[in-house]
């Protein structure tokens, strides 16, 4: 059978809303819990066996429509040696954070067979088990970069923003490197056999549309530029968007992400006809009793309209504290209730 997520990102028929989660695997899964064990994520996305396993988990109790690659944003930086961690409870930590042009020799190029051969040997097996899709994905340069500079998550992108404005040409060499990076590794993700990609600009929202155009589009372009040739639907997420959803979909994605503070119909008047949505159930309204639950997700759904242009999913990704049965009930609703449109 053809693809319902595939037919969606690009547009074409399909009978039913596909739907998947950003954050599917991990720890609201109890399966999850029990195979992950303690420390950084980092070791166990090193372990092919256990960061396959943990990608299936959730395509076999959910019945999502596509899997996501068990691995995280900051593996390419931390494979070429830049120092960085995932702190359990915390996130991204770098030890040494960027600071001067001296840091740039902190970041060359990724030779992904050689730097993350273990990645490409998850998406080889997980491929050989699926019947769904395989999306691999990056970072992308901006969502990255905070961390690297920031040092750890921030909320006000304060040390990001002064690099920025105060030394736009650093800031600029120093995103081209990214972008690469997201592009090489994107790239030998889908040779290994996924099927679509996400770059995930999760703290784009933070910026001005005038600065997103200014200092970061031209990165993320390079990005869908690259991978545009790889043939396989590209989609561009970030959170609280609304206001850039024009420009992230001018990078040149096929599906542009979208979060519950932006209404779909809305969204489609952000973006060009042609581009697909995905998105924008609230994650914290799946913490409600089901009948409200089921309410959220019929909104969603009428909101969209039937438009053939729609992959159901998370405004953002999944929080620990959502019950995986919720998510099953959801996924069951919108393969029910989500019909489609010619296009
Ligand atoms: O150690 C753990 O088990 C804790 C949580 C966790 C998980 C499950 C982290 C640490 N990373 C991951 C896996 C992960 N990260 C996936 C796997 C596939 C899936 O979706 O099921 C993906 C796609 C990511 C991507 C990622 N990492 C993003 C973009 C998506 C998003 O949520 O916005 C970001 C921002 C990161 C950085 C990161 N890694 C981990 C955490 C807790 C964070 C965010 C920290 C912060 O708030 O800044």
């Amino acid at each position: 059978m053809p693809s319902p997520f595939l037919a969606a990102a690009r547009g074409e028929p399909h009978d039913t809303v596909p739907v998947w989660f950003m954050r599917q695997a991990g720890r609201s899964l109890p399966e999850y819990r029990a195979i992950r064990g303690e420390g950084s994520i980092l070791d166990a996305i090193h372990q092919p066996e256990v960061a396959a396993e943990i990608t299936l988990q959730p395509v076999r109790r959910y019945g999502v429509d596509a899997a996501i690659l068990f691995s995280d944003i900051v593996v390419p930086v931390a494979a070429i040696g830049f120092g960085v961690d995932v702190a359990p409870g915390t996130g991204p930590v770098v030890e040494t954070p960027f600071s001067s042009a001296a840091d740039l020799d902190r970041l060359r190029p990724l030779e992904p067979e050689a730097d993350t051969g273990y990645v490409l040997d998850t998406v080889r097996a997980v491929v050989g088990e699926l019947d769904v899709p395989l999306i691999g994905f990056a970072g992308a340069p901006f969502t990255v970069a905070s961390y690297l500079i920031e040092g750890r998550p921030s909320r006000t992108y304060g040390k990001t923003k002064a690099l920025m404005l105060g030394d736009p040409v650093l800031f600029g060499e120093l995103l081209d490197r990214l972008a690469h990076m997201a592009a090489d590794s994107i790239t030998s993700q889908v040779q290994a056999g996924a099927s679509a990609f996400q770059l995930f600009d999760s703290w784009a929202g933070a910026l001005s549309p005038a600065h997103y155009e200014r200092f970061v589009l031209p990165h993320s372009r390079t990005v869908f530029e690259r991978c545009g040739e790889l043939g396989v639907p590209g989609i561009h997420f970030g959170v609280n968007t609304g206001e850039l959803l024009g420009s992230m979909a001018a990078a040149g994605p096929d599906v542009v992400g979208v979060d519950w503070r932006t209404p779909l119909s809305m969204a489609r008047g952000r973006v060009p006809e042609g581009i697909a949505l995905q998105g924008n159930l609230d994650p914290a309204a799946c913490l409600a009793p089901w009948p409200a639950v089921e309410a959220e997700v019929r909104a969603v759904l009428a909101d969209n309209a039937g438009h053939p242009g729609h992959i159901f999913n998370l405004g953002h990704g999944v929080t620990p504290d959502l019950d995986p049965g919720v998510l099953e009930q959801v996924v069951d609703l919108v393969h029910a209730e989500g019909e489609v449109r010619s296009p």
